[in-house]
């Protein structure tokens, strides 16, 4: 499915460091103070088996600390009962005999995710849901669907219990924690975002309890105008599903929230380090053309961002086509600036086309001959840094805005190894990117390669940059890489500076500048701008 590549520059991709070849062995998985494991050690991957769940029987953990599962006792809700009487009675009762009803279309999934959501009664509407398996499918494909897969994605999630029976913690803000959990039970759990089962997260508003988490239940997917893009995305997670439900994958994922301390930054203004190398490419893109890297999630600090909403840009279409993705936003508390999530082992599911308005599901994906590491995770490495929503074209030059960029990136990048001694670089592989910050998030290109390139520098990873068809920012990476690094040999310290006066200038013409950054750095060596930039409201900008 990969397309070959002739038109890049810089090191050879062959010549990055790759996992599964770089990396170091792992340790025994079993749970720590920081990591959480949801399956029974000790675990060794077996394609043909899955894994066990771990405690044997279900164990509550209805508090602050943990998800609020829907099949908690605790977990109660009014219900219509004889003679309009309102009674309070467990939701997991109510859930599961909405889902073992029968589902024969559209409409009746709606009455069922209402039966245990009866306060959204009149305020979800499922047109979207309705408008895809009315008008969009086949007749065929819709029976198919309420007769073949949804009864398998019911009792997937009525499997909950079972399933996943140790508490879920939180990965909140301020601390570096895991959580590793079989592929087979991340179905569980999306199947019953799916039905829309999760309790506290409807609520809106700042004083709900989930204020700082994304959303979860999938209704906001089926809801609004009916939406083409919408209707792709629900493709792409009736595509998960068909496959799920069909045969379950076997492996495990791991989500790691990784805080890094305000003391454990470089000191960025002293940091004489030179770049480190780079492959650039205009063809290609993270998903298709990353495998082995540290692939960026170019991210909202709410992970997935308008994914189950709108909005089909990089991040949700790489949550689309890797579902398991998701589920980080049951866990993930909004990623404060010193913050990264890192997701080792989803599997891709979908192909796709188009991008935001054109986004078209195009069927299955194989990701098989992906290898395994020995914790039966895919070697597929994510990690998702937000960068910073930029409005004044000048202000993203800033020391204090320059620093947040490459601290977000550098948390990104950086591997904390968990162990005494810190990672050996030969162990890491190269990052790869492309204009993170630079679409919906409106920031400059050239400013945000440099900017990952030196924090991936800090933390001693190469970089495989695709320009997303840009063929002038191909060779202009190249060019600004191969100055700084081979015509002069600037460490990191210099480029900040560099950085810091070009805003100078900027600031001081206040018009659209007439030379981007790299032209600016270039011309400063040359010495031709000695006698300009440092006159207010310079004409040579
Ligand atoms: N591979 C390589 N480059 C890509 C790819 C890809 N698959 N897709 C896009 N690009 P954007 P942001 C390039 O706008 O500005 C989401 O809603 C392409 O040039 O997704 O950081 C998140 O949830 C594109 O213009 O990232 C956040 O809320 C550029 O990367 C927000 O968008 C930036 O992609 C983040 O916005």
């Amino acid at each position: 499915q990969r397309k070959a590549n002739s038109d890049w520059k810089g090191k050879p991709l062959n010549q990055l460091n790759k996992i599964p070849d770089c990396m170091d062995k792992l340790p025994s998985l079993h749970s720590t103070e920081n990591h959480t494991v949801l399956i029974k050690v000790p675990y060794k991957y077996d394609p043909k088996t899955l894994p066990m769940p771990h405690p044997a029987q279900y164990k509550d953990g209805w508090n602050n600390d943990h998800v609020k599962m829907p099949c908690s006792p605790q977990n109660e809700y009014p219900f219509q009962g004889k003679n309009n009487k309102q009674i309070l009675r467990k939701r997991w009762e109510i859930i599961e005999e909405a889902l073992l009803s029968k589902i024969p279309g559209p409409y009746e999934l709606e009455d069922v995710i209402l039966k245990y959501n009866s306060r959204y009664f009149g305020k979800w509407n499922f047109e979207t849901l309705k408008s895809l398996f009315i008008e969009n499918l086949a007749e065929c494909e819709r029976n198919h669907f309420f007769g073949e897969v949804l009864p398998k994605i019911a009792k997937l999630a009525l499997s909950l219990p079972h399933l996943c029976t140790q508490p879920i913690p939180l990965l909140k803000k301020g601390k570096t924690r895991s959580i590793t959990l079989s592929q087979q039970q991340i179905a569980c759990l999306l199947a019953n975002a799916f039905f829309c089962t999760y309790p506290r997260r409807n609520a809106k508003g700042k004083t709900s309890e989930f204020f700082n988490y994304p959303s979860i239940n999938f209704n906001s997917l089926y809801d609004g105008m009916p939406n083409e893009v919408k209707m792709e995305k629900l493709k792409c997670i009736i595509q998960y599903f068909s496959r799920v439900t069909k045969k379950m994958p076997t492996g495990l994922v791991t989500f790691t929230r990784q805080c890094v301390g305000h003391i454990d930054f470089p000191k960025w203004d002293s940091l004489d380090t030179p770049l480190r190398d780079i492959h650039v490419s205009a063809e290609g893109t993270i998903e298709d053309d990353g495998e082995g890297l540290l692939q960026v999630d170019f991210a909202n600090k709410y992970l997935g961002g308008g994914v189950l909403t709108h909005g089909c840009v990089q991040e949700e279409i790489r949550f689309l086509i890797c579902p398991e993705m998701i589920i980080s936003r049951l866990f993930t508390e909004g990623l404060e600036k010193n913050e990264s999530l890192i997701m080792k082992g989803c599997e891709r599911f979908s192909s796709y086309d188009g991008y935001a308005k054109t986004f078209e599901w195009k069927g299955d994906y194989d990701d098989s001959k992906t290898p395994r590491d020995d914790w039966g995770r895919l070697c597929t490495h994510v990690t998702a840094i937000d960068a910073l929503v930029i409005h004044y074209y000048d202000k993203q030059f800033r020391g204090d805005i320059v620093k947040r960029e490459l601290n977000k990136a550098y948390c990104g990048f950086v591997s904390l190894g968990g162990g005494k001694n810190p990672p050996n670089e030969m162990n890491l592989s190269a990052v790869c990117t492309g204009n993170w910050g630079c679409g919906a998030f409106g920031g400059d290109k050239r400013l945000k390669a440099l900017i990952q390139l030196m924090a991936a520098t800090a933390a001693k990873r190469d970089v495989c940059y695709y320009t997303f068809d840009d063929d002038r920012l191909k060779n202009d990476i190249y060019n600004i890489h191969q100055y700084l690094t081979v015509t002069n040999q600037l460490g990191i310290d210099t480029i900040l500076k560099l950085i810091e006066r070009y805003e100078g200038v900027l600031r001081k013409s206040r018009k659209k500048p007439n030379m981007n950054l790299f032209e600016y750095i270039v011309k400063v060596f040359d010495g031709s701008l000695e006698n300009t930039d440092s006159e207010p409201d310079s004409p040579a900008i």
